[in-house]
């Protein structure tokens, strides 16, 4: 039996090349009967405008704010910010036991859209453009920052995830050292001749057996690597290193994946599908990173059905991350899927 049919069946373990870490799969687990934890099923919001909802046009936000009455994106700084701009500094070290160092930063929140029911999965096309353009404005205006090194933007969404409230928005921490997943990242992209993500992306376009969706600028894979189950990546085409390096069509491409790729996972189990997503871009440290290859990652905590879900608890915690559908698998479920959303076709 070729070696591919009997890692579709048999436990095996996986290398992320991105992170240098292993993940275990378990294919035959995924038939296990289930009695644990039952989510709720989450609708949609419903409301377009919602008079308690922080995000919302000229509402109230802690610390005696009133957003503007905006009419696309609106990006202000967090009122609870993670990191502080002015932290003073100080460092310890203990005989390399007690280490510890002050850390400082720049914490962002961007609403989407003024409409509080919307998704970005369900926001027009034009309007997700008009979001690409504020992370594109917001990496370069924090990268700008001398002792910013890193612009880090990501989106949760769902509660199941943390996001704290349904209206479109994601949040941006710029801080002034590298973030751990982007140093694992940058240190496998400089370990390698030619390029990480341009030679994988090459290898997937071969097979297809883990492409879920492509336009002309990127490719949407659920990555050999996947650890959670329907876990995505979202690879540029073209070797570019971040959004300030987009040509005009490639904001309007990443636009379109994101709002097809959003829309998929929503189509998967009819329900508003929770995510953490985020992307890794070049370090804004005054170093070329030419190596370095832009991409997002979308992590779903879903697993069969809009109540039951995946927990990184147990062995993953201990032990190794592990998952129970292959990638492969879990493309060709994305992949068969409509880039129409269900609440659209059901109208
Ligand atoms: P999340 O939904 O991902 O938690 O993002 C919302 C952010 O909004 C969160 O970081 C901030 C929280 O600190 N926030 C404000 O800045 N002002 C408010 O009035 C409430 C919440
Ligand atoms: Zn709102």
């Amino acid at each position: 039996m070729p070696a591919s049919d009997l890692l579709a069946q048999y436990p095996h373990r996986r290398f992320n090349p991105l992170t240098r870490e292993w993940i275990l799969v378990s294919p035959h687990r995924a038939k296990r009967p289930w009695h644990g934890q039952v989510e709720k099923h989450a609708e949609p919001a419903s409301v377009r405008y919602d008079p308690g909802c922080y995000l919302c046009p000229g509402n109230m936000r802690a610390g005696g704010h009133r957003n503007p009455a905006y009419e696309s994106t609106f990006v202000f700084d967090n009122d609870f910010p993670a990191l502080l701009p002015d932290a003073q500094e100080a460092a310890v070290d203990e005989s390399g036991l007690l280490v510890a160092e002050t850390e400082r930063g720049i914490c962002r929140v961007v609403c989407f859209s003024p409409d509080h029911s919307l998704s970005v999965s369900r926001l027009p096309r034009e309007s997700i453009e008009d979001v690409v353009e504020a992370w594109v404005e917001q990496y370069n205006e924090l990268g700008a920052i001398p002792w910013i090194r890193s612009v880090q933007i990501f989106e949760n969404r769902g509660d199941m995830m943390g996001a704290s409230n349904p209206h479109p928005h994601c949040q941006i921490w710029a801080n002034s050292t590298l973030p751990g997943e982007l140093s694992k990242e940058l240190a496998a992209f400089g370990g390698r001749g030619g390029c990480l993500l341009c030679d994988y992306l090459a290898i997937e376009k071969t097979r297809r057996a883990r492409i879920v969706l492509e336009n002309d600028a990127f490719t949407v894979v659920a990555p050999f690597w996947a650890v959670w189950p329907f876990e995505t990546l979202v690879i540029s085409r073209r070797h570019l290193s971040a959004m300030d390096q987009f040509e005009p069509g490639e904001r309007g491409a990443l636009a379109d994946v994101l709002k097809r790729i959003t829309t998929r996972y929503d189509n998967l189990f009819e329900t508003p599908f929770p995510y953490t997503m985020g992307f890794h871009q070049r370090p804004t440290d005054g170093g070329a990173h030419d190596g370095f290859h832009f991409h997002a990652h979308f992590y779903p905590p879903l697993l069969r059905s809009a109540a039951v879900r995946k927990f990184m608890v147990g062995y993953e915690m201990l032990g190794n991350p592990q998952r129970d559908i292959t990638a492969e698998s879990a493309a060709e479920r994305l992949g068969a899927l409509s880039d129409r959303h269900y609440l659209e076709t059901a109208r």
